[in-house]
């Protein structure tokens, strides 16, 4: 495991400046500067509740500062990351399928949506209970593409020009993996990966890619970005929080 690589990250709250990481404390202090914060660092909790509000630059972002809207940390490995909007987002499904397809956000919107309600756990110990994603199951994307025989496994690709994600063809198939358009029930804003992230209810956060732009399906697992920094590729968080299901093969 490479734990402070993926902690260093999460200094990384401005979505357009360049953070080299592992320097938490500095860019954390940098970051309060920059929003124009001069008194003294808050406790940790308020700051996650006051950034992950800020960062979203949502008109309703307000909710990062109820009882249960905070918790979140902000997370991008890349510098900066291009703002999609209904307009502009695609999602491709390509790669070992007889019907490869682009996806609009309408087209996302007009399928059956499915909307679930757990814990989220990042590998580095933070956590946020009873979280709800609305989305479509990625599952139905897979049949509508119609997945070929030889296929064994999904990479998934980003808008931010960086980040990947992988799920072997089974856990793909699970009923709680979707392609989230909503989380908290609203849209999903830009520091969270809207407007679409991948949602994969039940493994460790980092799995939930944001900015989903491309699900290839492929012969073989490739590790992901965290994976190939040591994480594992199957990051069931299992029982760990005492109340998501265990692999089911
Ligand atoms: N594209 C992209 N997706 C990503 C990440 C990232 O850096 N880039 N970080 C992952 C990690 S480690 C976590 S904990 C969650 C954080 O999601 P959040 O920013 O909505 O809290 O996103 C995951 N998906
Ligand atoms: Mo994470």
């Amino acid at each position: 495991m490479n734990q402070d690589r993926h902690e260093g990250v999460d200094a990384d709250h401005p979505e357009d400046r360049g953070t080299p990481v592992g320097r938490r404390v500095f860019l954390g202090t940098l970051a309060l500067g920059a929003l124009g914060v001069v008194a003294a660092p808050p406790l940790q909790r308020g700051l996650e509740g006051f950034l992950g509000s800020a960062a979203d630059q949502d008109p309703t972002g307000l909710t990062g500062l109820l009882p249960n809207g905070g918790g979140f940390r902000y997370y991008s490995v890349a510098s900066s990351v291009p703002r999609k909007n209904a307009g502009t987002y695609r999602l491709r499904v390509d790669g070992l399928v007889d019907h490869p397809t682009t996806y609009t956000l309408a087209d996302l919107r007009a399928l059956p949506q499915t909307r679930m309600v757990r814990d989220v756990q990042c590998v580095t110990g933070w956590r946020v209970p009873d979280t709800p994603f609305e989305g479509v199951r990625l599952s139905r994307l897979l049949d509508a593409a119609g997945v070929r025989p030889t296929a064994r496994a999904i990479r998934f690709t980003c808008f931010d020009g960086t980040y990947t994600e992988s799920l072997t063809l089974g856990q793909a198939r699970r009923a709680d993996v979707l392609v989230a358009l909503r989380m908290r029930d609203k849209d999903l804003g830009h520091s969270h990966g809207g407007p679409v992230r991948l949602y994969v209810a039940p493994m460790y956060f980092y799995k939930s890619a944001k900015w989903l732009s491309g699900i290839t399906v492929t012969d073989e697992v490739r590790p992901g970005y965290w994976e190939e920094r040591g994480y594992d590729v199957d990051a069931w968080v299992g029982r760990s929080n005492g109340r998501d299901d265990e692999p089911t093969s």
